[in-house]
């Protein structure tokens, strides 16, 4: 375990599929929250059919989960399937006034994959508010305000090679534009491609953005998790953007599975009194783990070791 500013809970794999039973062969990239004072995540659950789409989990702890084993059903008007629910994967949550929006990647028009947004106030029933961009776009993740009175949503327009993080933004969430980009792939882990991770959060010196970076090796891919601070009025901007991972796949569930060296971060729940900050995140495209750390670490961490731009 070769650890920095996050420290991986003792009890991780907090959720594995042995744990869930029945016909599921993993369960990992998820959106994760508080809500009502507990905890609700929509989760990346794949049968043994291998077909990915979204479980409804509930926890008082964060730890300990229930699960409703059945996808979540949403009417979706681009999606020809007679469950489109199935066809969805690595969801964030992110909660707006009293809406939480769920930005999800969805296999559509043939198997192209998209960003697309649902939005609920129960976690009970889930409605279709839009597609915003066209395929490929693997990763999408809502700011959570309006930012200069717009809608503002960090992506992925990459199904593969050439994958960098960009912003666009929307008066009402269903027209995007004014896109651009942030953050080019580069750097040590980060220099195959890139893609942004759980919701940013604002903290005095702008937003914390979490994000995956990927290199190559001689065995395949390697997932890490890395952080920026990007500019509060101007998101687009990077003011510092970090060279060391906060977190690399060590431990034998990051490392094995049905994707080994995997760590996808997706959610991050933060507790405005201690300043604790629960990073849930894939493992291995298998399981999930959580990892803790102090916020103000965390951003410290951050220029510390940093570049000043995107340019590596
Ligand atoms: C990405 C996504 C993730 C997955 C990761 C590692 O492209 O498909 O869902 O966790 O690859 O396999």
């Amino acid at each position: 375990m070769n650890e920095t500013v996050f420290k991986r809970d003792p009890r991780n794999p907090i959720i594995t599929p042995q744990m869930m039973g029945g016909n599921v062969d993993a369960i990992h990239n998820s959106g994760i929250i508080k809500f009502r004072g507990k905890y609700v995540g929509l989760f990346r659950v794949d049968d043994q059919g291998l077909r990915e789409g979204l479980y409804k989990g509930t926890s008082d702890d964060g730890y300990k989960w229930s699960f409703e084993k059945k996808w979540i059903k949403v009417k979706h008007p681009y999606v020809d399937s007679p469950d489109p629910a199935r066809k969805a994967f690595d969801p964030r949550i992110t909660k707006i006034g009293d809406t939480y929006y769920i930005v999800y990647c969805l296999w559509c028009w043939g198997h192209k994959s998209s960003v697309s947004i649902i939005k609920t106030k129960d976690f009970e029933t889930f409605e279709h508010v839009g597609l915003p961009f066209p395929p490929q776009n693997r990763n999408g993740v809502l700011f959570p305000r309006k930012i200069n009175g717009k809608y503002v949503m960090l992506h992925r327009p990459s199904g593969g090679g050439d994958a960098d993080i960009f912003l666009s933004s929307s008066p009402d969430l269903v027209h995007w534009g004014e896109h651009h980009m942030v953050m080019e792939h580069g750097g040590g882990w980060g220099w195959l491609k890139i893609g942004p991770g759980p919701v940013p959060i604002e903290v005095k010196e702008g937003w914390l953005m979490i994000f995956h970076g990927v290199r190559m090796m001689a065995t395949g891919m390697v997932y890490c998790a890395g952080g920026a601070i990007l500019d509060r009025k101007r998101p687009w901007k990077v003011l510092h953007r970090g060279v060391r991972y906060l977190l690399a796949p060590t431990e034998d569930y990051e490392r094995i599975g049905d994707v080994f060296n995997v760590v996808f971060p997706t959610s991050l729940v933060h507790d405005e009194a201690t300043g604790q900050l629960d990073l849930y995140y894939g493992c291995a495209d298998t399981r999930i783990g959580v990892a803790h750390a102090d916020i103000r670490e965390v951003v410290d961490f951050i220029i510390k070791n940093r570049k000043m731009n995107d340019a590596f």
